[in-house]
């Protein structure tokens, strides 16, 4: 592998462990550039570890130095690697981009015999894949993501035109027919993408018509619940929330909007918010927080929040709410200021985590970048700063970064893996949050939920 002269700083410096100075922190008196420099030279030194010790497997074990498979339980299908590369390319890190690419093309193949989750295949696979392609224009890679959605597609051949859970990618074969409003309706950005880039309306039009799918089953509130039965419409829980399994149906409602001016996304969207903020908001201490309810009558059923949840600042901020957006997320950074790291469930109520593990998480940083898209005041920085080096105090370890098993212990207990998203989120939102690269458009993009860079790349 060719290494420029700035990976090859980069290298050195993540390999002590220090933050890079000199000019660039001369030129720049908060200290922005230095701290992207020190993003970058984290994600180069993981990258260093992942190829070492990991290369074209799924998710690298970090403190092991092995590894395991997801989506796929036995094969391994590059996640991680895929997942990294358009943050490689936007860091400047483009041997090692060149390197993925060169992989990806030689040596993923997905005719395997095999199940995986439709969703989750979907943001991360088809997503880095198209991101990559947004990055470079390689047409392998777009022809990679039109491969991999032809063989999810078999999941949406159902009444309600909601997909099945899982898929196998070699046989078609579909599982598990109750599934969530996130695992059905997270694809319009990257199937809308496939279908402008192929000419072929199936993608965009399977992925609108699933959403819809899910919105016209609302209830009378305007709420949406946990879990339905995507063979006959039928509602299997009463939970709302916008956390864990609803969080992205929102987030894609409003970008189905953003990324292809579809008014009725956008309708959709302003409706399902309206009801949240009607039925669902709750300050406490002053805070806001918001609770889960029965989606039928209104009423509060719990109080625990999902660390998931913490990326909703920023969509209520890119919708229109933007007051309300940063509450929220100030309410999740006082969070992180008492726990270093979040846990992944908290009760507001309480003042208390209900689980105190934490899966290498991005959304506050990803909130924190949402806002500072919208008005660059440096405080969305800020969080984001802490977000990140409360990460390098705490999650690094021998082989890269790890997920936390108890962020209450001090020092924090470590876990031991990397999750693919580490790779296509945290990372690309730090540093696209402190450096003002000139590859991003900071004025016109768009990000997805795994935050795949489909829109902004400035070649
Ligand atoms: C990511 O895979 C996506 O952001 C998804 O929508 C939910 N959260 C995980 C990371 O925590």
């Amino acid at each position: 592998m060719r290494m420029s002269r700035r990976e090859i700083m980069a290298g050195t410096i993540a390999a002590s462990g220090m933050v890079a100075c000199g000019a660039a922190h001369g030129a720049d008196a908060t200290g922005w550039q230095a701290l992207a420099q020190d993003v970058k030279a984290q994600m180069a030194w993981a990258w260093d570890q992942y190829k070492a010790h990991a290369w074209g497997k799924d998710e690298i074990k970090p403190v092991s130095g092995t590894f395991s498979s997801f989506p796929l339980k036995t094969h391994h299908l590059g996640l991680s690697l895929v997942e990294a590369l358009d943050t490689l390319w936007v860091m400047g890190l483009d041997s090692r981009f060149e390197d993925g690419v060169a992989w990806v093309k030689a040596d993923l193949d997905f005719a395997v015999d095999g199940e995986v989750s439709v969703f989750e295949t979907s943001i991360r696979l088809i997503g880095g894949l198209l991101s990559a392609h947004h990055a470079c224009g390689d047409a392998v890679l777009l022809a990679k993501a039109r491969d991999l959605a032809d063989r999810l597609l078999p999941a949406f051949a159902t009444p309600t035109g909601m997909p099945y859970r899982f898929v196998n990618l070699k046989t078609g074969a579909v599982r598990e027919s109750v599934t969530s409003p996130a695992d059905i309706a997270t694809y319009l950005p990257e199937w809308g993408t496939l279908s402008r880039l192929t000419g072929d309306p199936r993608y965009a039009d399977t992925a609108r018509k699933a959403a819809t799918a899910v919105f016209d089953r609302r209830s009378r509130l305007d709420l949406v619940a946990t879990q339905i039965n995507v063979l006959n419409g039928a509602w299997q829980s009463r939970r709302a929330t916008v956390g864990s399994y609803c969080d992205s149906f929102f987030e894609y409602l409003w970008d189905g909007w953003q990324l292809f001016g579809d008014a009725e996304c956008k309708r959709m969207y302003d409706v399902c918010t309206a009801a949240i903020l009607k039925h669902q908001q709750v300050w406490r201490d002053g805070s806001l927080w918001f609770a889960d309810v029965d989606f039928e009558t209104g009423q509060v059923v719990s109080a625990e929040q999902d660390e998931l949840a913490a990326f909703y600042g920023g969509l209520l901020a890119q919708g229109g709410a933007a007051r309300i957006g940063a509450a929220y997320v100030e309410s999740w950074a006082k969070v992180q200021d008492r726990y270093g790291v979040l846990p992944e469930g908290y009760d507001y109520a309480a003042a208390q985590p209900t689980q105190r593990g934490n899966a290498l998480r991005p959304e506050l940083a990803d909130a924190a970048f949402n806002l500072w898209l919208l008005d660059r005041n440096p405080r969305w920085r800020e969080i984001g700063r802490t977000h990140f080096l409360a990460m390098k105090r705490w999650n690094r370890a021998a082989y890269g970064y790890t997920d936390i098993a108890d962020v209450t212990a001090r020092p924090m207990l470590q876990a031991d893996h990397c999750p693919g998203y580490w790779w296509s989120e945290q990372m690309k939102y730090y540093y696209l949050l402190f450096s003002d690269t000139p590859r991003f458009d900071y004025a016109n993009n768009y990000l997805s939920t795994e935050g795949n860079v489909l829109l902004g790349f400035r070649r």
